[in-house]
């Protein structure tokens, strides 16, 4: 099991976010790539579409009904490194596939994820690490995300619903907030081959923009709460906000592969 050092706990308080270039074993990677064809395919309401086109904009909860994508939320390599930022045991809040299709995937506004979460589940803490997982190489072509580096440490800001540029709501921040944050944090976009993996401060404000190449960007982003900060509001679908709370146990069989760098 990946362990985290002092200076990258650090780091993490500090920017809000980590990234392992490479850091799963290719083969698992192969595995979960070869699933998607026909989780894309499925007619299920877990799958949400793209606001101008029918390509997937998010597969919700594939864990459910994917067992390679079951796996991947015990990986030893992001369990306990979640764990550790966390200071204890998680569950699992939300798991989606993101695929933004080439020359159609469609961009995601200025946001933080945790102000969901307060207002929707009433989730008392920000106390969750949302962790990425490219299926696919991401660069800075195929529709990256872009974070502002240190943004968490604000907290929440003023929130701005988008209900209309794309199919799925947003809680957005405004842009005199972003231009005020870019000010005095970085822009940072984590780019990688598949395999890839980021954990990020779910106050971290990120976005992305629409992917005109020809390259699809795939990614998993997989949120993480404790388990003593449990929501207590339900009105979303359980795909969509889990009320399953046993913690999440690592999985044991797993070994690094060759490539498991493990720089942040
Ligand atoms: O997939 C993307 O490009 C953005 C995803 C995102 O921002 C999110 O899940 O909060």
């Amino acid at each position: 099991m990946m362990h985290l050092d002092q200076t990258q706990i650090r780091r993490f308080e500090e920017d809000g976010i980590l990234f392992f270039p490479g850091l799963l074993d290719p083969g698992e990677v192969a595995e979960l790539r070869a699933e998607l064809p026909e989780i894309l395919a499925m007619d299920r309401p877990e799958i949400l579409r793209e606001k101008h086109s029918s390509n997937v904009r998010c597969a919700f909860a594939p864990h459910t009904y994917s067992e390679g994508y079951r796996r991947l939320m015990q990986h030893p390599d992001i369990v306990g490194p979640v764990a550790q930022l966390l200071g204890g045991s998680v569950y699992l809040h939300q798991f989606s596939i993101n695929p933004k299709a080439a020359f159609v995937g469609e961009a995601w506004g200025w946001h933080q994820d945790y102000p969901t979460w307060r207002v929707e589940n009433r989730i008392a803490r920000p106390d969750l690490v949302v962790v990425g997982v490219y299926l696919d190489e991401v660069t800075e072509f195929n529709g990256p995300l872009f974070f502002i580096l240190g943004s968490h440490r604000r907290g929440v800001l003023d929130i701005e619903t988008d209900a209309t540029s794309t199919s799925y709501t947003l809680l957005g921040v405004s842009d005199e907030d972003v231009a005020e944050l870019c000010r005095n944090g970085r822009l940072y976009s984590p780019l990688g081959p598949a395999g890839s993996v980021w954990m990020f401060h779910c106050n971290i404000v990120h976005g992305s923009n629409a992917n005109m190449s020809p390259s699809r960007r795939a990614l998993c982003t997989i949120s993480y709460n404790r388990t003593d900060n449990l929501p207590s509001a339900h009105p979303r679908p359980e795909w969509e906000a889990h009320s399953e709370f046993t913690p999440v146990e690592a999985r044991i069989e797993h070994s690094l592969g060759e490539s498991g760098a493990r720089s942040a």
